[in-house]
């Protein structure tokens, strides 16, 4: 590992990947350079953006010392993990260990991450857009999201598991998982409501990384409406 290298994170918290990549930065003490990129002003996709930090036109990007650009926060946190003196627990080096936290990292994309952000897309961020909302079509994704966090609830967080991929120790597959749960907030859904395995489980992730869980939730919970359901 090096710590001396430079890494510059770009970044916009209202972003839920960014957001677990913010608390992962922080809690592991990487040193890195902030370099807010505001979605909302598409800083995200102007030609400097997309030539020099992520051609994909998205956020979080890492550009490490100032030539290797890297994009998509899973494949980020990993390499941080593996190329940095972080703690164990984050990315486990054991086998069984480490495939049980990859088992969700994979699974989250097509299932948390999809379910939800599809929902939130839709319901707050079209209309902020100014794009038509359809009753149906928000209905359909809202309950694709609830069934996706109510499998959660049931069969990811045993009575035994503290965290999300097992065990007793916090891992990475907990940040992505839990900033991914935090988003339906901005549409008065509070997934822990009614789930008291899941909330329990927020509750142990964001004590294990304070202050930086609502330092990174700031803008969230700003935006967030009061829980609707
Ligand atoms: N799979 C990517 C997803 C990145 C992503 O979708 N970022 C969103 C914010 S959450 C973004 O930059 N959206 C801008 C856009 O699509 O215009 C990752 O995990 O990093």
């Amino acid at each position: 590992m090096s710590n001396r290298r430079s890494i510059r994170f770009y970044y916009d918290l209202i972003s839920q990947p960014c957001r677990a990549l913010f608390i992962f930065l922080h809690q592991t003490k990487i040193p890195h350079q902030k370099c807010p990129t505001a979605l909302r002003k598409w800083e995200h996709t102007t030609p400097d953006f997309l030539r020099n930090v992520n051609r994909f036109g998205k956020v979080p990007a890492i550009v490490e010392d100032d030539s290797f650009r890297l994009a998509e926060s899973i494949a980020i946190l990993r390499y941080l993990a593996r190329e940095y003196s972080v703690p164990d627990h984050w990315y486990p080096r054991e086998s069984h260990r480490r495939a049980r936290v990859d088992e969700y990292l994979e699974w989250q994309h097509s299932n948390t991450r999809a379910h939800c952000a599809s929902y939130v897309r839709y319901v707050w961020r079209g209309p902020l857009r100014g794009e038509p909302l359809e009753q149906k079509t928000a209905e359909r994704l809202r309950a694709e999201m609830i069934a996706c966090l109510d499998f959660i609830e049931t069969n990811l967080l045993s009575e035994r598991a503290r965290f999300i991929a097992g065990g007793r120790e916090i891992s990475i597959a907990d940040l992505v998982a839990a900033c991914e749960i935090e988003q339906p907030k901005l549409t008065g859904y509070d997934a822990r409501v009614g789930r008291p395995r899941l909330a329990a489980w927020m509750q142990r992730v964001r004590d294990r990384t304070q202050p930086d869980y609502d330092e990174a939730h700031k803008i969230l919970n700003k935006h967030a409406p009061r829980v609707t359901h």
